[in-house]
């Protein structure tokens, strides 16, 4: 049997000392983000990961292998390069294919979880798309959290979704969503969607004690830790909402169906706010980036010691 997974040396290494790892994805790099600021982003979350002393190992799909930890040179490919978008139900066909491959939340988190890493920063998870009780456009991310012990930190769930189907399904999945230092969950661009939590938590630490409960009790699959944008870097709601209803209406008159369907609205959305959209992309995965990192640290601490 062949080993499907690169592990980084780096990324192995402080893994065996059991120091702090975080994984981030490749979609946001590949699809995301336009060149240069896609580049740029994923250099700088790797920096600021390692200023704290975590290790960085962003995940992709190359020469049939789920990278975990790239080089410089394969994170310019993804950013240069077209790259599929992978999902977990793309990854059988990427790997035997020996293409180049961004990974999603889904496929991030597999990647994650066969390596042993706790912790994964993103800027926003895929969920219930609206309308899905007619399209059954379900994100695969949602299975993944059900199944991947990783803790996920996000900005929340981006309001081209339908937000309150998303938590009933992370309910459904079993998936504890924690507010960091909010009630509410965030929606992305926004730090405010109306939707209560059932769970706010104020420091890294405490996010680590409900890390440890849930998998120590035996219990599989993620936490999502859902941190809004900084007040400074929030996006005007209006601007935000009428952005995202022309997106949606675009999307649906020219018949865009199933993995198309995320890519489009968000590049969209950019389009239609020009790079407001995207200064805020960048601020909130940073300050993700942050928090991850903090969460990897106490982890790290209360289970190595
Ligand atoms: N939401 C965002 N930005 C993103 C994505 C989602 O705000 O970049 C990407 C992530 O990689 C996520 C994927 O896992 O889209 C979900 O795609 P789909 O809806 O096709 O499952
Ligand atoms: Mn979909």
């Amino acid at each position: 049997m062949v080993d499907f997974v690169e592990i980084h040396p780096e990324v192995l290494e402080a893994l065996k000392e059991g120091r702090p790892v975080v994984a981030l994805e490749s979609t946001i790099i590949a699809h995301g983000m336009p060149y240069p600021q896609n580049i740029e982003t994923a250099k700088r979350l790797e920096n600021i990961l390692r200023k704290k002393g975590v290790v960085p190992a962003t995940v992709a799909v190359y020469n049939g292998k789920i990278h975990v930890g790239l080089d410089d040179e394969l994170l310019e490919k993804l950013a240069t390069q077209s790259a599929s978008k992978i999902s977990r139900r793309d990854l059988p066909v990427a790997l035997a294919s020996g293409k180049l491959g961004a990974t999603t939340v889904s496929a991030t988190l597999i990647g994650a979880h066969k390596a042993g890493i706790r912790v994964f920063v993103t800027g926003g998870i895929g969920g219930v798309h609206r309308g899905a009780e007619q399209t059954f456009d379900i994100s695969s991310d949602l299975e993944e959290l059900a199944m991947s012990d990783v803790a996920v930190v996000s900005a929340g769930v981006k309001s081209i979704l339908d937000l309150e189907k998303t938590l009933e399904v992370l309910e459904t999945k079993g998936v504890p969503v924690l507010g960091f230092q909010t009630d509410e969950l965030p929606a992305f661009y926004t730090r405010t969607s109306g939707l209560k939590l059932q769970k706010r938590v104020e420091s890294a630490s405490e996010v680590a004690d409900i890390m440890q409960a849930k998998w120590g009790l035996g219990l599989r699959g993620s936490i999502l830790v859902a941190n809004p944008i900084s007040h400074e870097h929030e996006a005007d709601s209006a601007m935000i909402n009428s952005a995202i209803s022309t997106a949606l209406s675009e999307a649906e008159s020219k018949g865009v169906s199933g993995k198309a369907v995320t890519p489009f609205v968000l590049s969209k959305v950019a389009e239609v706010t020009g790079n407001v959209s995207l200064e805020s992309n960048i601020a909130l995965v940073e300050n993700n980036a942050r928090l991850g990192a903090d969460i990897a640290i106490s982890f790290a601490d209360k289970t190595h010691s």
